[in-house]
């Protein structure tokens, strides 16, 4: 029943995908929007491609965002949170509702990266403090209430460890079943940037992916396999520093900082632009290619936790069965059946291009 409810609901994620690219097919009419907008929540560890990624939703027409929920992950939550509200503020969007998320990861103790973000999430750059308040609501619990007024409408776009997701889905069993469709920065079916094995995001929260991809819902997966190959050049920061209004200008300053950061901590290369990539597959069939996987996370590894293990086709084998003990020996290989999407290709060229304008002409 689950497979079943799976491919129905993979077919009609396809549909609104294929509306939200071409609103003229759309059948749906929001009450709140005009026909066409695709409604989003995006759940974000604010951080300096999450900022990226936020001021390129608030700059696309495409979307009604509904929420923004933070959480623990490049930096603590008391800084992602106001990163959060900031960023909203930045854009000129207070109207979109800000929900304080996890502070920690289900079961591990936080891990964060302010190595790569700075201290403040946002490489350094100040910006005032936010006038902005969180909801009363926290994130798991307004990401449940949103999903279930708007069944099998929203897609969550989840941009840092998924413990907010996860925690919605313990939450409420039957929610999955409401969700239109997760797509996610993280994992890699090419090797970590934490360690060997294990993608930052799925890394700090390993529990929380597994649960994400189990649940049944349709995922797009943009993992490491496709970011790495998207980096922010100065072209680039040329292109935001002559841009006008607070977005472009905003974006400007992030930018010169890292890649500030990067150079005195690096040798060479350039930072990437993981989260904006995902934000992206909603907006352009033209920068990313994906391909049926199964990918299951790696939990118990204790070298290896927040691996994304993907499966191309059959036959699926797993790890072999310790003696006396659970497993599947080889001639009880589990049947191959998809259950996400994995960005395998892209084209750098095309993000930059709808990217860079989407901030510099942003009329906030
Ligand atoms: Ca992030």
């Amino acid at each position: 029943m689950k497979a079943d409810r799976r491919e129905f609901v993979a077919m009609s994620a396809g549909f609104v995908a294929t509306s939200l690219l071409h609103p003229a097919l759309s059948t749906a009419q929001p009450e709140t929007a005009p026909p066409g907008r695709k409604k989003i929540i995006i759940d974000t560890d604010p951080g300096v491609d999450d900022a990226f990624a936020l001021l390129l939703a608030m700059s696309s027409p495409e979307f009604d965002l509904l929420a923004v929920t933070a959480v623990a992950g490049n930096v603590p939550l008391e800084v992602t949170l106001p990163n959060a509200l900031r960023l909203v503020e930045i854009a000129g969007r207070s109207d979109i509702p800000v929900a304080r998320g996890a502070a920690a990861p289900l079961t591990r103790k936080l891990v964060d990266a302010a190595y790569a973000h700075g201290n403040n999430g946002l490489a350094g750059v100040e910006f005032p403090a936010p006038r902005l308040r969180p909801t009363a609501e926290p994130a798991s619990a307004l990401i449940g209430r949103l999903v279930r007024a708007h069944p099998g409408e929203i897609t969550i776009i989840g941009i840092g460890p998924l413990t907010n997701i996860a925690l919605a889905l313990r939450e409420s069993p039957d929610l999955a079943s409401d969700v239109c469709e997760i797509v996610l920065m993280g994992g890699s079916l090419s090797g970590g940037n934490v360690t060997p094995s294990a993608e930052f995001n799925f890394y700090v929260d390993p529990e929380a992916a597994s649960i994400v991809f189990d649940a049944g819902i349709p995922i797009r997966m943009v993992g490491l396999d496709v970011t790495r190959q998207v980096a922010l050049k100065k072209e680039h920061i040329d292109a935001l520093q002559a841009g006008r209004g607070p977005v472009s200008e905003a974006a400007a300053r992030i930018a010169t900082a890292v890649m500030a950061m990067y150079r005195r901590q690096q040798e060479e290369g350039n930072p990437h632009l993981h989260d904006p990539l995902a934000v992206s597959a909603m907006l352009s069939p033209n920068i990313l290619t994906f391909e049926d996987y199964r990918v299951e996370i790696e939990t118990a590894g204790t070298l290896t936790a927040g691996e994304s293990v993907g499966w191309r086709r059959a036959p699926v084998h797993f790890s072999a069965p310790v003696r006396n003990g659970p497993g599947q020996a080889l001639d009880q290989a589990t049947p191959f059946r998809a259950n996400a999407k994995v960005a395998t290709g892209v084209n750098p060229e095309a993000f930059f291009n709808l990217l860079i304008p989407r901030l510099t002409q942003s009329r906030a």
